[in-house]
C-alpha cells in the first residue's frame, strides 16, 4: 500500500526485507566502512556514513559535495548493487516517477543517541528527480518540515523495511531524524541504517 503524507511525499510501509538489504550493506563495508565525517564547521557528525554508486556524498571543512572517490582510500566507491537499484526503481515507479536512475546511494548509520538535525538535500544537480529512502533496524521518528526550517513538523515513524519517496514540491523540504525508538527487528537491535538513493549528477 502507498500512503501520501504530503504533496510529493509517499510512505511505502514494509516494502522490502530489511535483513536482505542489511546483508547487501554489510558486503560493501569492507571496501568502504562507516566513518564520521566533519561538518564544514569542523564538528564530527553524529551519524556515521558511507556510500556506493558512481559518486558519494561527502562532508569536510571544505563543504558538502559529491565525490567519485572515497576520501578514506582515494579509490572509487563500491558500485551500486543491482538489487538496490531495482528496489529504488520499483518504489519510484509506484509513486509516479517513471525512469528513476540513481547514480548514488548514501548510507547513514544511527547509533543510539544520534540524530540528524533539520536540513535540505541540495547538493544534487536535478531537483526534479526524487530521493528514495530505505530504513533498516530500529524504528525512528522522522520530522518533515516545509520549504523553511521553522514552522510545524509532521512526525513520521519509520520502521525496518519502510520506503519513503520524496519528490515534486517536497524535494527541497527541510527534514531531520529526531531519535531512535525502542522497537527493533531481530536482525538489527542496536541501531538504524538509512539508505538514500539519489540521482546526483
Ligand atoms: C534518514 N536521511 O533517515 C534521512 C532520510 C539524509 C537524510 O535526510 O540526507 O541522508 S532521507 C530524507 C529526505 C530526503 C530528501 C528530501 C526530503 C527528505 N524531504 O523533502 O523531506 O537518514
Ligand atoms: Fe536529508
Amino acid at each position: 500500500e502507498r500512503e501520501c503524507l504530503q504533496e510529493g511525499v509517499y510512505l511505502l510501509p514494509n516494502f522490502f526485507d530489511g535483513q536482505e538489504v542489511l546483508h547487501i550493506v554489510q558486503q560493501l563495508l569492507d571496501q568502504a566502512p562507516f566513518r564520521h565525517m566533519k561538518t564544514p564547521g569542523g564538528r564530527r557528525m553524529a551519524v556515521a556514513l558511507t556510500n556506493c554508486g558512481t559518486v558519494g556524498w561527502i562532508s569536510d571543512t571544505k563543504g558538502y559535495r559529491y565525490s567519485p572517490t572515497d576520501p578514506l582510500t582515494n579509490t572509487p566507491w563500491p558500485p551500486m548493487p543491482a538489487a538496490l537499484l531495482s528496489l529504488a526503481r520499483s518504489a519510484a515507479e509506484k509513486c509516479g516517477y517513471e525512469d528513476f536512475r540513481p547514480d548514488s546511494c548514501l548510507i547513514n548509520r544511527y547509533d543510539p543517541g544520534s540524530a540528524l538535525s533539520p536540513h535540505q538535500d541540495r547538493n544534487e544537480n536535478d531537483f526534479s528527480q526524487p530521493i528514495i529512502s530505505l530504513s533498516i533496524g530500529r524504528s525512528a521518528m522522522f520530522q518533515l518540515y516545509g520549504q523553511e526550517r521553522g514552522g510545524k513538523a509532521v512526525n513520521i515513524r519509520l520502521n525496518d523495511g519502510d520506503i519513503l519517496v520524496f519528490g515534486g514540491p517536497a524535494r527541497l523540504n527541510f527534514h531531520g531524524v529526531r531519535r531512535l525508538l525502542p522497537d527493533a527487528p531481530a536482525h538489527m537491535s542496536d541501531g538504524r541504517i538509512n539508505l538514500t538513493l539519489r540521482q546526483a549528477l
